[in-house]
């Protein structure tokens, strides 16, 4: 007996390579040709594969005959395993244990278990496996989340093993529709990683009236969501680039030096100067200085200004200018979070210019990375006053911040006070277009954790969501 609950081996089909020669129309082709054929696979189920299976490597699947059962389990909101491999011509039977804290469902193919309690055990008798069939719990809402199942027809007839039998292609994930690469799912995402580092959030006090910098402009590849790996557009090696805070009056003094491969370029709308000399794109191993003097305060976008600006933007050629209005108040903490759209891409190429062009992204982030402060939340104490200052850096998608279970008692957007110091007023969301920021301002009464969205719900769902953990 093999152990079919062991994951099948990860393996990008040829999907995941350029054909040489092949200009992005005829890509775009193969996208559509792939994306169309997995539509028709999955048009009854409306589910998506989670897992990207190579058949080659499930030689050593047992003859096809009889039966073959699984135990299925819950954790989170995913199905473990989220693959099963069964030889052609072998009936599945499913021990579906519902090992998670909701109601939850197993529908394979046109079997389902119906709607079973959290803690309870129920056997699905999925009937003779044929081909590829893919499984999902039909609670609305639960398989984008990440509650799918795909079931491989292994052919153990074939001699090397090396196609599938249903002869489709596995490259899709739950949560998209990327034909390029897997898009992880929320469960995926929102799983513990003990090497996981989130960008730091926490914003510093101004100093000096002077503030000059040396970025280099690089393109690396960069861990952008769980499993995935692309190359970035960087300032100074990061996403979003550094924050920079100052004054009404300072002078900021850039300068940026390309160390790329292809043109870049920054315009800072935290100054106003005359576009034409600062922001032209530099060819790699120029370097100019960009200088300006901040006259107005507020949370001021600076992004690589180089055509087309959503393809360096969703790379991550975005950041901050923070100049504090005049009469900022004290606050416990401080906190700055850059909203933005995530397009995911191949390794080598990064963020995919067809979807940035289209306005499809995969998942959405604080600072460039998917759900991050859902893994190291953002802390404070019952009585506290923090500030999050927020910047929209789109591309494209808007943005409505909202706090669950808080009130903002004072509200900052595009250079003026919405509210503040209120106590028989309040505001629950601030809403930013691309390049629009502000800061919201909140005092915690009770412990808990208060969970941050983009109440923009799918745009929580793809990633904009984190927490904040309040104690005595
Ligand atoms: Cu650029």
């Amino acid at each position: 007996m093999i152990d079919l609950s062991a994951p099948t081996p990860e393996g990008k089909p040829a999907a995941g390579k350029t054909p040489e020669g092949a200009g992005w129309g005829a890509w775009a082709l193969i996208g559509l040709a792939i994306a169309a054929v997995i539509a028709l696979a999955v048009v009854n189920t409306q589910a998506t594969n989670l897992h990207s299976s190579d058949h080659a490597a499930g030689a050593s699947a047992p003859a096809a005959s009889g039966a073959v059962t699984v135990d299925v389990r819950v954790e989170g909101m995913a199905f473990v395993p989220a693959s099963v491999d069964v030889p052609v011509g072998s009936q599945l039977i499913v021990n579906f244990t519902n090992s998670g804290d909701r109601v939850h469902d197993l529908k394979i193919g046109q079997a389902e278990t119906g709607r079973v309690e959290p803690g309870k055990t129920v056997r699905l008798d999925a009937g003779v496996i044929t081909e590829d069939v893919a499984g999902l719990c039909t609670i609305a809402g639960h398989s984008v989340q990440g509650m799918t199942i795909a079931v491989n027809a292994i052919d153990v007839n074939s001699i090397d093993g090396a196609q599938p039998s249903a002869g489709h292609d596995h490259t899709m994930a739950a949560g998209g529709d990327n034909p390029f690469v897997e898009v992880p799912s929320a469960a995926q995402r929102m799983a513990a990683r003990a090497d996981f580092e989130a960008v730091d959030p926490r914003l510093a006090p101004a100093q000096g009236r002077v503030h000059e910098h040396r970025w280099v402009m690089t393109e690396e590849v960069r861990d952008v969501a769980p499993g995935h790996r692309q190359v970035r557009w960087l300032f100074d090696g990061q996403a979003p680039g550094p924050t920079l805070r100052g004054k009404v009056g300072d002078t900021f003094r850039i300068t940026i030096v390309n160390q790329g491969t292809m043109g870049h370029s920054i315009d800072f709308h935290a100054g106003e100067v005359s576009p034409d000399a600062p922001m032209r794109t530099i060819e790699p191993g120029e370097e100019l200085v960009y200088e300006f003097k901040a006259n107005r305060a507020g949370i001021w976008m600076y992004h690589c200004a180089t055509a087309p600006m959503s393809l360096h933007i969703a790379n991550g050629m975005a950041g901050a200018v923070v100049i504090d209005p005049q009469d900022l108040r004290p606050v416990d903490a401080e906190y700055a979070l850059v909203a933005s759209d995530i397009f995911l891409g191949e390794e080598a190429i990064g963020a995919d210019a067809a979807r940035v062009a289209a306005g499809q992204p995969d998942l959405m982030a604080f600072n460039y990375y998917p759900n991050q402060y859902d893994l190291q939340p953002l802390r404070a104490r019952v009585g506290q006053s923090i500030r999050v200052w927020l910047l929209n850096v789109g591309p494209d998608q808007a943005l409505s911040f909202h706090v669950v279970g808080e009130q903002f008692d004072t509200v900052y957007k595009e250079g003026a006070y919405l509210l503040r110091g209120a106590s028989d007023t309040g505001s629950q969301a601030l809403d930013l277009q691309p390049a629009q920021g502000g800061f919201v301002e909140m005092t915690f009464t009770e412990p808990g954790t208060y969970t941050f969205v983009n109440h923009i719900m799918t745009s929580a769902e793809k990633g904009q969501h984190g927490q904040i953990i309040v104690s005595n």
